[in-house]
């Protein structure tokens, strides 16, 4: 259309300028005022018809127009149905993305998508992130890769991955999810950790520390130098920093993470994990003596020590399938005893003067406390603590594998 537009300018300028006699010419208009007439004709012709050629035009533009505009309306509501669909079940609604077009299955768009997106659901990112199969590992591999914590401390870096998405409640997902946090921290942050593992047994001490300030039901409240023991030797075998502890029990204490409450459930609770340290006597297995032990309880364990300071206990006690209650002792008030209820010998391991890692040789644990409250207190948490958990299996486990290493 431009080109026949031009054409007929040409033209018109063409026979003006050289004065070519304009065609159609009627007896007495050959002057000049007889030029513009014609002209005047010519180019009314010329208007008409190029509005009859845009007549034509014209629903061709605004059909692939609308076509366009009709393509990008389909493509927006598929694009919606497909969130709502993920937040209702996270793998349909990826699979209806990807086959419409409207996603990539690879790996870094997936996550792309998870991290960027408004409106989804962050349980549901959360549970799909935390699925087992290969593409799903790679999606979170890419996921976590997305978040930059070059730089910030471990409970910066914490909170801008807890909002993400919300941890889902199941223990095997949520040990990949921090292992990969993790591993991706380390690999932002080299030199903090001398290994993942330390920063992974930190990152759930963070998030359990969290837990007992925060929540409103455990009265039980840690102190720095509770949070401190708790996490001794966790650096492969070391103890970490005692300010770089400060720093993060200080961060907690003034301020809880904020995790997405996509459906109102707590998930912090899950964490729920009440540990206690403190002075108790404790009855000899064979040598009927009273003995006075500085105790701890963290990941299903009593741990107990000669002294506060001491970086080994002298025995450990695993508490699965044991059961707490108060006991009358004649020789010492506020007793409370361990047992086991099917009345087999506690299982146990405890070191012998030479340093010689032996198994315990307790029937039961006959312990002393030195209020009444403070017995009720250890009862409680030891309690809580035999109460199946499943990331207590999950962090023991690490710590073994963090504290061996440097053993062996
Ligand atoms: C010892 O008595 C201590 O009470 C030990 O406690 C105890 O080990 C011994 O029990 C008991 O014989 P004496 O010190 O008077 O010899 P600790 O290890 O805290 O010093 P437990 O197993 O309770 O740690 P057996 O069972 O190891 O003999």
């Amino acid at each position: 259309m431009l080109c026949t537009v031009n054409n007929m300018a040409i033209r018109r300028r063409d026979s003006f300028l050289w004065g070519k006699a304009p065609v159609n010419l009627h007896p007495g208009e050959s002057g000049q005022g007889g030029i513009i007439k014609t002209h005047k004709f010519e180019l009314l012709d010329d208007i008409q018809k190029l509005r009859l050629e845009i007549s034509h035009v014209t629903p061709e533009i605004h059909g692939s127009e609308t076509k366009e505009q009709n393509k990008n309306v389909v493509r927006k509501r598929r694009f919606l149905r497909g969130k709502k669909k993920f937040n209702m079940d996270p793998k349909k609604g990826v699979h209806y993305l990807v086959e419409n077009h409207l996603l990539e299955w690879r790996a870094e768009s997936v996550a792309e998508f998870l991290y960027k997106e408004e409106g989804l659901n962050k349980t549901a990112i959360g549970n799909f992130l935390g699925e087992w199969e290969e593409m799903h590992l790679q999606i979170l591999k890419a996921f976590v890769g997305l978040h930059e914590f070059s730089d910030l401390n471990l409970v910066q870096a914490l909170r801008q991955f807890l909002w993400s998405f919300r941890l889902p409640g199941e223990a095997q997902k949520i040990d990949r999810m921090m292992e990969a946090f993790a591993t991706r921290y380390c690999d932002c942050n080299p030199g903090v950790f001398q290994s993942t593992d330390t920063c992974y047994i930190l990152s759930f001490a963070i998030i359990m520390l969290n837990t007992s300030l925060h929540n409103p039901n455990v009265k039980d409240k840690p102190s720095l130098q509770r949070f401190v023991s708790m996490n001794r030797g966790i650096n492969n075998g070391e103890d970490l920093s005692i300010e770089l502890l400060t720093k993060l029990y200080a961060s907690i204490r003034s301020e809880p993470f904020k995790i997405p409450e996509d459906d109102g459930n707590d998930l912090t609770l899950t964490f729920f994990n009440p540990d206690r340290e403190g002075w108790l006597l404790k009855m000899g297995g064979r040598v009927k003596t009273w003995k006075r032990r500085w105790f701890i309880l963290t990941d299903s364990c009593l741990y107990y020590f000669e002294y506060t300071t001491d970086k080994d206990p002298i025995g450990i006690i695993p508490l699965e399938d044991l059961c707490v209650r108060e006991l009358q002792d004649s020789s010492k008030p506020y007793c409370l005893e361990l047992y086991n209820p099917k009345g087999q010998k506690i299982k146990a391991c405890k070191t012998e003067n030479k340093g010689r890692v032996v198994q315990g040789k307790h029937q039961s644990y006959k312990l002393s406390a030195a209020s009444e409250e403070e017995r009720d207190n250890w009862i409680g948490a030891i309690s809580a603590s035999v109460t199946k958990n499943p990331f207590c299996d999950l962090l023991s486990l690490r710590k073994r594998k963090v504290i061996g290493n440097t053993s062996s």
